[in-house]
C-alpha cells in the first residue's frame, strides 16, 4: 500500500515552523509509526506545518497523529481525504482520549501505543478489510527491541533538536492533570540500557533530546543509563520530575553523562495545589535547594509552572516570577491550567461546569479555557501573559543566566529560545498593575 503519514499544524505558536523554516524538537510519533510499518508498504512523510498534503495523490491510507491542540487540523485534512476514497487512520493522545469523536473523521482509530495493532490493521486492510473502527492496544509493550524511528524521513536541517529518542514510556506518578497517566495506564517501562546506548551512537556528534516524560522515574535505571552514557561524550537534555534533586549521586551522573539542561515541572509554589493535583513528589519548600544543587552541577533548568489551580489568586503571578528570578531558573515556562481530555482533571472540571471552552485549538496551555476558583478566566489569561513577559524582560533574564561555567552556551541558547516564545505567544496584558503585586 502507499501510506501517507501526516504531522498536523496547530493554531498556536508552540511547535510551529518559523518563517525561516526552522522547527524545534523532532517528534517521534510518525517516524516510529513508519518504522513499525512492514517494508512491503511505501511510506511518505508529510509535515503539514509546511503546507497542505497532496490530496490528489494515489494514497491507499493516510495516517495522522495529533495532540489535542492539533486535532482540529487533523479533522479538517481527514475530511478532505475521505471523500476521495482514501482510508484515514488517526492515533496519538487526543484520539486515544476521545476515540468516538475522532472516529467521525476516520476509518479507524488506534487508541494507545501503535506497536502491534498498527501492523494488524494494515494486514486487515489488505486482506478483506478492517475488523473494527477502534483498535485498542490493551497491553503495553515491554520496550525491549523497540524499533528505531525512521529519522531519515525528516529534513535534518529543519530541526534545532533533530536527534531525539525515547528510553522510557509513562511515569511512575499519577498527577491529576497529566495525559500520560491514562494513556499509559499508569505504567512506567524502560528500554534495556544497551539498546539506548546503541541508538545514541547513531549520531555521535548530535545534541540529543530525550522525549521521555520522566527520565529519572526509576532511580536504579537512571543511574545505570547515565553511567553507560559517560563514555559517549555527548550533550543532551531531558524532562525529569523534581524528585531527581533528592539524589546527589544521580545529579552527579546526569551532569557527568553530558546532561546540560533539564525540564522540570515545578507546577506550583503552593503545597495545597500540589497536594490537590496529587504531585506529592514535588515539595515547594525544597525547590530552592534543589535548584541550587542542579546549578552547582552546571545544569540549566527549564522550569514549568501552571497558573489557575484552586489556591491561585491574583498574587500567584508576581510570587512565581519573584521566585523564578530569585532562584535563577534560567528558562521559566508558564502554562495556563488546561484540562486535557483523558485526564481526571478534565472529567472533574467538566462535571463541575468549570470548563467554558471546548474548542481544542485552545488546548495549548496558552489560552484560558477554564473558570478558576479565585480569579476570572480573563484575569488568569492576562496574569499568565504578564508573568511571561515580566520574566523575559532583559534585566530579569540576564540576572538569571549570568554565571561562569562551561555550560554557558546551552544556557544562553535555551533561554533565548524561551525568550522568543514568550514574546511571540503573549500579548501585552490588560491592566498589568493588577498582577504586579504579591499581596
Ligand atoms: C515533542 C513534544 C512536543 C513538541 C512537538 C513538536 C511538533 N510539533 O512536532 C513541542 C515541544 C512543540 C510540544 C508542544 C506541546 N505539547 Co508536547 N510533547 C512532546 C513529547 C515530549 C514527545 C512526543 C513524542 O515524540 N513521543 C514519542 C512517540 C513515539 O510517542 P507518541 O507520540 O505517543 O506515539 C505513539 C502512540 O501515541 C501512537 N501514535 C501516535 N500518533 C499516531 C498516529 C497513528 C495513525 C497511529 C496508528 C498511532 C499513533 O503510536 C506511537 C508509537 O506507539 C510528548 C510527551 C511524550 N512522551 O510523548 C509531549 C506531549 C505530546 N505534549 C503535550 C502537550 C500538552 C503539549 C503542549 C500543549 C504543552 C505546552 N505548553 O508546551 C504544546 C502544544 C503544541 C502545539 N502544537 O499546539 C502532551 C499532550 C497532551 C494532549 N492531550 O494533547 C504530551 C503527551 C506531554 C504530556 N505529558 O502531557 N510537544
Amino acid at each position: 500500500m502507499k501510506i501517507l503519514l501526516v504531522l498536523p499544524n496547530s493554531n498556536g505558536y508552540l511547535g510551529r515552523v518559523s518563517k525561516s523554516g526552522k522547527a524545534g524538537i523532532a517528534r517521534l510519533s510518525l517516524t516510529t509509526l513508519a518504522a513499525l510499518t512492514p517494508h512491503e508498504h511505501e511510506v511518505v512523510y508529510h509535515d503539514a506545518r509546511l503546507g497542505e498534503p497532496d490530496y490528489e495523490g494515489n494514497w491507499d491510507l493516510v495516517g495522522f497523529t495529533g495532540m489535542t491542540s492539533e486535532i482540529n487540523d487533523v479533522y479538517r485534512m481527514a475530511d478532505k481525504f475521505r471523500p476521495k476514497g482514501v482510508k484515514v487512520a488517526i492515533g496519538g493522545y487526543h484520539a486515544s482520549a476521545l476515540p468516538e469523536e475522532a472516529a467521525k473523521h476516520a476509518d479507524f482509530i488506534v487508541v494507545g501505543e501503535a506497536e502491534g495493532v498498527w501492523q494488524q490493521a494494515l494486514w486487515e486492510l489488505q486482506n478483506g478489510g478492517l475488523s473494527r473502527i477502534i483498535y485498542h492496544n490493551e497491553s503495553f509493550i515491554t520496550m525491549k527491541d523497540k524499533e528505531i524511528p525512521r529519522r531519515e524521513l525528516l529534513n535534518r536541517d529543519m530541526y534545532t533538536s533533530y536527534a531525539t529518542l525515547q528510553s522510557s514510556r509513562g511515569c511512575p506518578f499519577a498527577c491529576k492533570f497529566c495525559t500520560v497517566t491514562k494513556f499509559f495506564g499508569n505504567t512506567y517501562r524502560y528500554r534495556p540500557v544497551e539498546e539506548v546506548i546503541s541508538e545514541l551512537k547513531i549520531f555521535p556528534d548530535e545534541h540529543w533530546g530525550f522525549v521521555d516524560d520522566n527520565l529519572a522515574g526509576n532511580l536504579q535505571y537512571a543511574k545505570k543509563l547515565f553511567k553507560a552514557m559517560i563514555p559517549l561524550k555527548i550533550n543532551w537534555g531531558s524532562q525529569s520530575s523534581f524528585n531527581i534533586t533528592k539524589y546527589p549521586e544521580l545529579m552527579d551522573l546526569y551532569a557527568a553523562a553530558g546532561g546540560v539542561y533539564i525540564f522540570i515541572g515545578f507546577e506550583s509554589l503552593s503545597p495545597a495545589n500540589i497536594k490537590n493535583m496529587r504531585k506529592g513528589i514535588n515539595q515547594p519548600e525544597k525547590y530552592a535547594q534543589g535548584i541550587k544543587e542542579l546549578h552547582k552541577r552546571g545544569i540549566t533548568i527549564i522550569g514549568s509552572f501552571v497558573f489557575g489551580f484552586d489556591e491561585d489568586d491574583l498574587s500567584v503571578f508576581k510570587r512565581t516570577v519573584d521566585f523564578v528570578n530569585e532562584n535563577n531558573i534560567e528558562a521559566p515556562f508558564y502554562n495556563i491550567l488546561t484540562p486535557f481530555p483523558g485526564t481526571e482533571l478534565y472529567e472533574e472540571m467538566k462535571r463541575n461546569g468549570l470548563t467554558h471552552d471546548f474548542n481544542w485549538n485552545h488546548y495549548d496551555t496558552c489560552h484560558s479555557v477554564i473558570t478558576p476558583k479565585k480569579m476570572t478566566s480573563e484575569e488568569l489569561y492576562n496574569g499568565w501573559a504578564w508573568a511571561t513577559r515580566e520574566s523575559y524582560k532583559p534585566g530579569n533574564l540576564l540576572k538569571r543566566i549570568i554565571r561562569f561555567d562551561s555550560n554557558w552556551k546551552y544556557r544562553l541558547l535555551m533561554t533565548y529560545s524561551y525568550y522568543r516564545k514568550a514574546h511571540k505567544i503573549c500579548p501585552q496584558p490588560h491592566h498589568p498593575e493588577k498582577y504586579n503585586s504579591s499581596l
